[in-house]
C-alpha cells in the first residue's frame, strides 16, 4: 500500500492536547491502517470513497481506503472547505468505532430481570413486531402520550426522525439532553432577534455558534476584513478542531484580536489578547456591564441602532410592548411603530425603513396620550445600569481592568463578532445569556457586512436532514406536552423537557409515561443528574435503545437495537457553498439506519390498525399526509428532489457547489430593496429590524406564538424582552451555606477525543486519555490536601464520584472542571459504567429552570473535594488493558431486510 500510514505511536503524538496544531498539519493527506486485512492485497484493489465524518457535529470531509469491502485507512478530504483536508482523533477513529468487538450486531431481546444484562438474538421483524405492539397496547390504554422517545442532539443528523415519528404516532414527548441545555436557547434568541432565514430552527448563519458551523464569514481567513472575535463560552480548537478551531488560529496568524471568557485556560484562551477566567454561570452580569460601557461611552454602532435596531422605537411601560401606530396585516409590511421625534417634541409613527424628516430619540421617558412610555434603548440602559465593570468584576471573580480591555479590543476593531458557544446555555440564565449575545453583536453593527460573523450568505438548496413535519401535531396532543406549555422556547424544536417527563414517570402527574424509546448513547452520562432516573426507569413498562454499541443505558432496556456508525450510512451535508454526500462505505453484520427503523415502526403500527400511520405511507398523498417512505434510498431521493437528481446521481456527482463561491458570499442582504414593496428586505423578523429589545419573547411566553400553530395558554410568568441576571441558585458567594460545606463551583467543557458519551471505548483514545481529569488551581488543590496524579473524591449534594487531579493555575482558582465520562469496562458491574467519574451524577436536574426554555443547571454548581487511595474498582488505567477493543475482523454484509 502506498501513502503515509499512521502507527500507533504517531497517532497518539498526532492527537496530544499540547499538539493539536501539530496534528492539524501532520494528519494531512494521511490515516491509520488496519495491517490484518491488508494481507495479500495490492495497492490497486483500494478503492477510495468520498465521504464525510460523523463522530461530532462537523461533518468533516472524509476520503476512506477501502479493501475487499474493508475500511483500511481514513484521511481528510481537502475539497471540504471548513475543514481543507484535516481530521480530529475522533474522526481518525472511525475505523476502530466501525470494527469495535463490542458492537451491536443483531437486535437483542432480554431474558433475564432488567439489569441483568442477560440477552438472546432475535430478528429484526420479530423486534419491531414486539415493539410495535407495545406500543399500540399502550396507546389504547393509556394515550399515545405516555409513550416518549428521546434521541442524540449533539451529532445526530437522524434527529428529525424522531420527533416525526412522535408526529406520526401522536405523542408529544420527545427530548434530547441538549436542546434547552444546547444551543435551543441560542437558535430562539437569534431568531427572534436577529431574524436569519426565519423563526425555524438551526440553519447555517443563523446564530453565532462555531461548534455548530455558523460564522461563515471565518473560515476563508484570507478573505475577510474581521478585526476581532469574541470568543464567548466557546473552545472551537476542542469543539471542532479541523473547522471552526483552524479557523480561529489562522485569523489569529493574520493579526486578529481576540477575546476568550472561560473559566478554564483552552488553546484558544492561552492564545488569546485577553483571557477572561469567568466564575461559571455569572456570563449575564459580564455582559450588561459590557453593553453598559459600550452604550455609556457611545462606542455602539449609532447608524445601524438607530436606522436598523428597534432600540429608537417607544415601549408602553404597562404592557412592555411596543407602541403602534397601526398594525399591518399583511407579512410584506410590518407594523408602524413611534418613535419620539425630538423636532417636533411629539410621539410620531415610522413608517418602514424610517423616515428621514424625523430626528428619533435614543433616550427618555414620555407619556403619549396617557401612556407612560420609554425608548427600548432607555429601558436597555436601565437594565444595564447597575453593572459597573467594579460590580461585574466582583460577581464574576475578574479585574475589572481587564474587563475594560476586552470590551476595547471588541469595541476599537469591527467588524468582528461575538461567538457564543455552548456555556451559557448550561444554566438558568440560559435564555437572557443568548439575549446578551445577541444584543452585543447587533449595537455594535456586526451584521451582514464583511467580517461579521453575523451573514445570511445564499442558504443551500436542499436541506440535508429528512424534513421534520413537526408541526402536525393535532392541538389537544400538543398541549400534552410535558414542560413545554411552561417554557414556551422549547416550542421551536417542537420538544419536552426532560426534568417534566421524569418528574411525571415519578408523580404520574399530570399522567404517568410507561414507555421509552431511546436512540442516541449513553443517556447517563449526557442527562443532568443521572441517578435520578434510576427510579424513574424501574416504573417503566418498556425500554428500547437503539445504539451502535451496549452503554450504560441499554443495561436497563428490554430490547436493544444495533445502529449503524457513520462509516455505514448516506446523508447529504452541506459546509459553506457546498454539498457533499455521506456515503455507506461498508455495511456490517445487522445494523440498521435510525432513519429507516423510525419509518419500519411506523408501518408496523399502521399495519397494527394506527390510522395516521397507514396514511403516512400513502403513495399518492403529499406531505404532510405521507411523511414515510420504505427504503433509505427513497428518503434520500426525497431530500436531493430540488437538485433534480436521484439519490444515486448526485452521491456519484459529490461534492457540488450549489452557488459560486463569490456570489454566496453575499452581504448587507437587509439593505436589498425587495421588488415587490421597492423597499429594503430588512430582517426576517416581524418588524423586519433586528429585534434588540425582544419583544418576540413576551409574545411567545403569552401565546406560544411563532412556534406554535395553535394558541395555547400563557406561561405562569411573562418572559422578559431584555437580559437580567439569576445568581447562581447554588452560590458560592458569601453568606451561602451551601457553600460552607460545598465551597467550590464545578463546570464543564469539551476535549477532543470523545463526542459526548461516544468514543470511551476506542482503545486508542483511551489510551490518550484513560480517565477524567479535574482541573484544580494550586492554591485550593493546597487547601483541600491534593497533589497533582493524586485520586480525588469529588461531591454534590447528588452524589459522589473520583476523578483525578490536574492542578493548573489554567483555572479560575474557585472552580473545578471535569468532562462528561463512563467506563465501558465497567458495564457488566452493579455500576453499569456510569456512576464512577461520571460529572452528571453531579450536576442538578430540578428548578429554578430558565423561565423560558426550562434549561436546569450542568454548569456552575457547587462541589467538594477530597483526596482518596485510587481509582475506582474495575476501571482500566494502562494502554494493555485497552487492547481487548481493537478492531476485529468482519465481512461486510448485505442491506439488512426486514
Ligand atoms: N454535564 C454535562 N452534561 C451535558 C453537557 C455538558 O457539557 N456537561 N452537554 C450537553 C450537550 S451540549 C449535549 S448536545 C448533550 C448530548 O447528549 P447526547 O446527544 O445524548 O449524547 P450522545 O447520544 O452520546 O451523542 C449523540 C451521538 O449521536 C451519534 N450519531 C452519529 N450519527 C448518528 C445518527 O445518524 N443517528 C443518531 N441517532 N445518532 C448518531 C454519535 O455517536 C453522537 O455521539 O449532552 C448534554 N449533557
Ligand atoms: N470533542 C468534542 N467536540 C464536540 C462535542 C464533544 O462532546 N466533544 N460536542 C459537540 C456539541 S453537541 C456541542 S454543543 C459543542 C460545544 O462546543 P463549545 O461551544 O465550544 O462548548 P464547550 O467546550 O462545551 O464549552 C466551551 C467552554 O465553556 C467553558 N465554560 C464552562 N463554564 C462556563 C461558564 O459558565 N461561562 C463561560 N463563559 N464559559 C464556561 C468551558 O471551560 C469550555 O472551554 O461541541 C461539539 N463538539
Ligand atoms: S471534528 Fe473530528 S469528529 Fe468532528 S466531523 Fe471532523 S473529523 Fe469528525
Ligand atoms: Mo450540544
Amino acid at each position: 500500500m502506498k501513502g503515509p500510514v499512521l502507527n500507533r505511536r504517531q497517532f497518539l503524538k498526532a492527537t496530544a492536547i499540547t499538539g493539536i496544531a501539530a496534528a492539524l498539519g501532520s494528519l494531512r493527506n494521511t490515516g491509520f491502517a488496519q495491517v490484518k486485512s491488508a494481507e495479500g492485497v495490492t495497492p490497486t484493489d483500494t478503492k477510495i470513497v468520498k465521504t464525510n465524518c460523523r463522530a461530532c457535529i462537523s461533518n468533516c470531509g472524509v476520503l476512506a481506503h477501502v479493501r475487499n469491502g474493508r475500511v483500511v485507512k481514513l484521511e481528510g478530504n481537502p475539497e471540504y472547505p471548513m475543514s481543507k483536508g484535516a481530521m480530529c482523533a475522533k474522526g481518525l477513529s472511525g475505523i476502530q468505532a466501525l470494527y469495535h468487538p463490542n458492537r451491536n450486531k443483531y437486535p437483542m431481546i432480554r431474558v433475564g430481570k432488567r439489569g441483568e444484562n442477560k440477552w438472546k438474538r432475535i430478528s429484526w421483524n420479530e423486534a419491531i413486531d414486539t415493539i410495535a405492539k407495545k406500543l399500540m397496547e399502550t396507546r389504547e390504554k393509556y394515550g399515545a402520550e405516555t409513550v416518549f422517545c428521546s434521541t442524540g442532539g449533539g451529532g445526530n443528523p437522524a434527529f428529525p426522525s424522531i420527533s416525526r415519528f412522535c408526529n406520526v404516532f401522536g405523542t408529544p414527548n420527545w427530548f434530547e439532553p441538549g436542546c434547552a441545555q444546547c444551543y435551543l436557547p441560542r437558535t430562539v434568541a437569534f431568531g427572534l432577534m436577529y431574524g436569519a432565514y426565519g423563526l425555524g430552527g438551526a440553519s447555517q448563519g443563523s446564530d453565532t455558534s462555531i461548534a455548530d458551523s455558523n460564522c461563515l464569514e471565518m473560515y476563508f481567513p484570507d478573505d475577510t476584513p474581521m478585526k476581532s472575535l469574541v470568543l464567548w463560552g466557546t473552545a472551537p480548537a476542542y469543539s471542532t478542531p479541523p473547522g471552526g478551531g483552524r479557523a480561529v488560529a489562522e485569523l489569529r496568524a493574520r493579526g486578529i484580536k481576540t477575546v476568550v471568557i472561560d473559566p478554564r485556560l483552552t488553546p484558544d484562551a492561552a492564545k488569546a489578547d485577553v483571557w477572561l477566567p469567568i466564575r461559571p454561570g455569572t456570563d449575564v452580569a459580564l455582559m450588561l456591564a459590557w453593553i453598559k460601557y459600550i452604550l455609556d461611552k457611545k462606542l455602539y454602532d449609532a447608524e445601524f441602532v438607530m436606522k436598523w435596531t428597534n432600540l429608537p422605537y417607544l415601549v408602553d411601560l404597562k404592557t412592555k410592548m411596543l407602541l403602534r401606530a397601526s398594525e399591518s396585516h399583511t407579512p410584506a409590511t410590518p407594523d408602524t411603530f413611534m418613535v419620539w421625534d425630538v423636532n417636533t417634541n411629539s410621539a410620531q409613527p415610522v413608517a418602514y425603513p424610517w423616515n428621514d424628516s424625523l430626528a428619533p430619540a435614543l433616550e427618555g421617558t414620555f407619556t403619549v396620550n396617557g401612556v407612560e412610555c420609554k425608548t427600548a434603548f432607555q429601558l436597555l440602559k436601565e437594565r444595564a445600569e447597575p453593572f459597573t465593570l467594579e460590580k461585574a468584576a466582583e460577581i464574576c471573580w475578574l479585574d475589572a481592568n481587564k474587563i475594560e480591555e476586552a470590551i476595547n479590543i471588541y469595541a476599537n476593531n469591527t467588524p468582528g463578532g461575538l461567538s457564543l458557544g455552548v456555556a451559557t446555555d448550561q444554566n438558568p440564565n440560559s435564555a437572557q445569556a443568548a439575549m446578551g449575545g445577541a444584543l452585543l453583536n447587533l449595537i455594535m453593527g456586526n451584521v451582514e457586512k464583511p467580517g461579521a460573523l453575523l451573514q445570511r450568505f445564499i442558504y443551500s438548496p436542499i436541506s440535508p436532514d429528512p424534513s421534520d413535519l413537526r408541526m402536525f401535531l393535532p392541538e389537544e396532543q400538543l398541549k400534552k406536552r410535558l414542560g413545554s406549555m411552561e417554557h414556551k422556547g422549547l416550542l421551536q424544536w417542537w420538544a419536552a423537557q426532560p426534568s417534566a417527563v421524569l418528574d411525571a414517570i415519578l408523580t404520574g402527574n399530570p399522567y404517568k409515561p410507561r414507555v421509552w424509546i431511546e436512540r442516541s448513547g449513553n443517556k447517563f452520562v449526557t442527562l443532568g443528574n443521572s441517578s435520578s432516573w434510576l427510579k424513574a426507569i424501574e416504573q417503566l413498562d418498556f425500554i428500547v435503545h437503539m445504539y451502535m454499541y451496549p452503554t450504560s443505558f441499554s443495561a436497563y432496556a428490554d430490547i436493544l437495537l444495533p445502529a449503524t456508525e457513520w462509516l455505514e450510512t448516506d446523508l447529504a451535508v452541506l459546509s459553506a457553498n457546498m454539498l457533499f454526500a455521506r456515503k455507506a462505505v461498508t455495511h456490517l453484520w445487522e445494523t440498521m439506519n435510525e432513519t429507516l427503523f423510525w419509518s419500519k415502526l411506523a408501518k408496523r403500527c399502521g399495519e397494527l390498525g394506527h390510522e395516521n400511520c397507514q396514511k403516512a405511507f400513502d403513495p399518492k398523498a403529499t406531505a404532510p399526509e405521507s411523511p414515510y417512505w420504505d427504503t433509505m434510498e427513497e428518503c434520500l431521493n426525497g431530500t436531493v428532489a430540488p437538485l433534480k437528481m436521484t439519490w444515486r446521481e448526485f452521491a456519484e456527482k459529490a461534492p457540488i457547489e450549489f452557488a459560486p463561491y463569490d456570489k454566496w458570499k453575499r452581504y448587507y442582504v437587509y439593505k436589498q430593496i425587495d421588488s415587490h414593496t421597492g423597499k429594503p428586505t430588512g430582517f426576517n423578523t416581524p418588524s423586519k429590524k433586528c429585534e434588540a429589545y425582544a419583544e418576540g419573547f413576551i409574545t411567545l411566553g403569552k401565546t406560544g406564538k411563532p412556534y406554535s400553530p395553535y394558541p395555547l395558554p400563557p406561561a405562569s410568568k411573562d418572559y422578559d424582552p431584555l437580559p437580567y441576571y439569576l445568581e447562581p441558585h447554588e452560590s458560592p458567594l458569601e453568606g451561602s451555606e451551601l457553600a460552607k460545606e460545598f465551597p467550590l463551583v464545578m463546570t464543564n467543557g469539551r476535549i477532543p477525543f470523545f463526542h459526548h458519551g461516544t468514543l470511551r471505548n476506542i482503545p486508542w483514545l483511551r489510551e490518550i486519555y484513560p480517565v477524567p481529569e479535574i482541573w484544580i488551581h494550586p492554591q485550593a488543590a493546597a487547601k483541600y490536601g491534593v497533589s497533582q496524579g493524586d485520586w480525588v473524591n469529588v461531591e454534590s449534594q447528588r452524589g459522589k464520584i473520583k476523578a483525578k487531579a490536574w492542578v493548573t493555575e489554567g483555572i479560575n482558582p474557585g472552580v473545578v472542571y471535569m468532562e462528561r465520562f463512563w467506563n465501558p469496562e465497567t458495564l457488566d458491574n452493579d455500576t453499569h459504567g456510569w456512576r464512577e467519574m461520571n460529572v452528571n451524577v453531579l450536576s442538578k436536574n430540578d428548578a429554578p429552570f430558565n423561565d423560558v426554555f426550562g434549561t436546569y443547571t450542568l454548569r456552575g454548581y457547587l462541589v467538594k473535594i477530597s483526596r482518596t487511595d485510587g481509582p475506582p474498582q474495575g476501571v482500566w488505567l494502562k494502554p494493555e488493558e485497552f487492547k481487548k477493543w481493537l478492531p476485529e475482523p468482519s465481512d461486510p454484509t448485505k442491506e439488512v431486510e426486514v
